[in-house]
């Protein structure tokens, strides 16, 4: 039978991990959910055209560009989705919503306030001409957290009194790990903080419903030469010890404490030198009335405390978030069946391509990603003059 739904057409820009991750979810998203449209793989972009061609064969884009600009003039692409690194989001993301198409683009939105500020500008004036615009901050879409915000926004949690966050990653422990783009502030904006810590700090705010007034920062760069070339994994590697090294120019690791305009406390935590700790991106939050923890090295599991409960029986209980009742979960297995790291790209495409349906405006927006940057950079003002530093937020 033919499917009747629209088309979307998509344009990638940039092909390396975050490129394979969501062509993953742009191939998957339709057959999984039942989208409003289907979203065609047109192109994708990057300046090696052979691999972006090796890209474009194994996840069935159909065909390749070396130069973005190209994509905004296609009038087969509807969706501009930028995977490239910090530096170039906002030239891109601006030039396509201007362009008339909508915008998906990597976290964190931008390398400065300033560019932040005119992305948001430009996403504000786009969507009074229906042109819609998200930035993925992908971990909100793991339904352990997106069941986390519907536990505080429903109130089991009570007041919220402590908010702790940490994004626990190894792969920079190693000194002799070589140079790479994430280390190089022209290009990443900053290190561990913008990298990882902006996750961190976007999901802090989305599962409590509340923003970050002021923080207090440190931010501690443990090696400060790496080797030139050598062997590149996706995230670490290693080369010779004897190898030509280069300056490392953003931080290793970055912790702060931080004021919610609610009332709460914060204390968030950002590295990449835990050793034994991958990917451990965890929440803890205690309320008045009960308490949340989540860990993604254990990503279908949140914990609960009820703190209403007879004290004799209370406890943390693991709750299993595999059930259709949990959010995205009716669309895939079992419970219990589990998902994984693809699928919040897979969600995150789901509810874009949902909004762009509905013209409505996605979340979260470039403002929300303009929020999140401002904390960023108060954690820098703030790590460099050591005094508090306040972000803006009053709501
Ligand atoms: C590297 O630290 C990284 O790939 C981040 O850039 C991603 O946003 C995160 O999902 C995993 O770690």
């Amino acid at each position: 039978m033919s499917d009747t739904r629209p088309d979307l057409g998509i344009g990638m820009v940039g092909y390396a991990f975050m490129g394979a991750a969501h062509s993953q979810a742009w191939r998957t998203a339709p057959a999984f959910f039942d989208l409003p449209a289907v979203p065609r793989l047109r192109a994708v972009c990057g300046r090696n055209e052979d691999a972006a061609g090796d890209v474009a064969r194994r996840f069935g884009w159909e065909s390749v560009e070396t130069d973005w600009h190209a994509l905004l003039t296609r009038d087969d692409i509807d969706v501009i989705d930028i995977c490239t690194p910090g530096n170039t989001h906002a030239e891109i993301a601006i030039a396509a919503l201007e362009a008339g198409k909508h915008v998906l683009c990597e976290k964190p939105l931008a390398n400065t306030v300033e560019e932040a500020e005119a992305m948001a500008a430009a996403a504000t004036a786009a969507a009074k001409r229906g042109v819609r615009a998200m930035v993925g901050f992908t971990y909100r879409r793991t339904p352990a957290v997106a069941f986390a915000r519907q536990l505080v926004a429903s109130g089991r949690l009570g007041t919220i009194r402590h908010v702790r966050g940490q994004y626990l990653q190894d792969w920079l422990s190693d000194e002799n790990a070589p140079l790479s783009w994430r280390l190089d502030k022209s290009l990443a904006g900053s290190g561990a903080l913008g990298d990882i810590g902006a996750h961190i700090i976007d999901m802090a705010q989305f599962v409590t419903g509340d923003s970050i007034a002021s923080v207090s920062g440190l931010l501690e760069t443990f090696v400060e030469t790496r080797p030139l070339g050598g062997q590149h994994a996706t995230l670490g590697g290693h080369a010779s010890q004897d190898a030509e090294r280069g300056p490392v120019t953003v931080d290793d690791a970055a912790a702060f404490t931080a004021r919610f305009v609610g009332g709460a406390i914060g204390v968030f935590e950002a590295t990449r030198f835990a050793t034994g700790r991958k990917n451990a991106l965890r929440l803890e939050i205690n309320g008045t009335a009960g308490s949340l923890a989540f860990n993604f090295e254990d990503m279908n599991v949140l914990e609960f405390f009820d703190a209403t409960e007879d004290p004799s029986i209370a406890g943390f209980r693991r709750i299993l978030v595999t059930e259709a009742t949990h959010p995205y979960v009716a669309a895939w297995w079992p419970p219990g069946h589990g998902l994984g790291y693809e699928h919040g790209f897979t969600h995150q495409v789901v509810d874009l391509v949902t909004d762009i349906a509905k013209g409505a405006d996605p979340a979260p927006s470039f403002a929300d990603g303009l929020a999140v940057q401002r904390v960023l950079a108060a954690v820098e003002a703030s790590a460099a003059d050591g005094t508090t530093h306040t972000t803006g937020a009053t709501s």
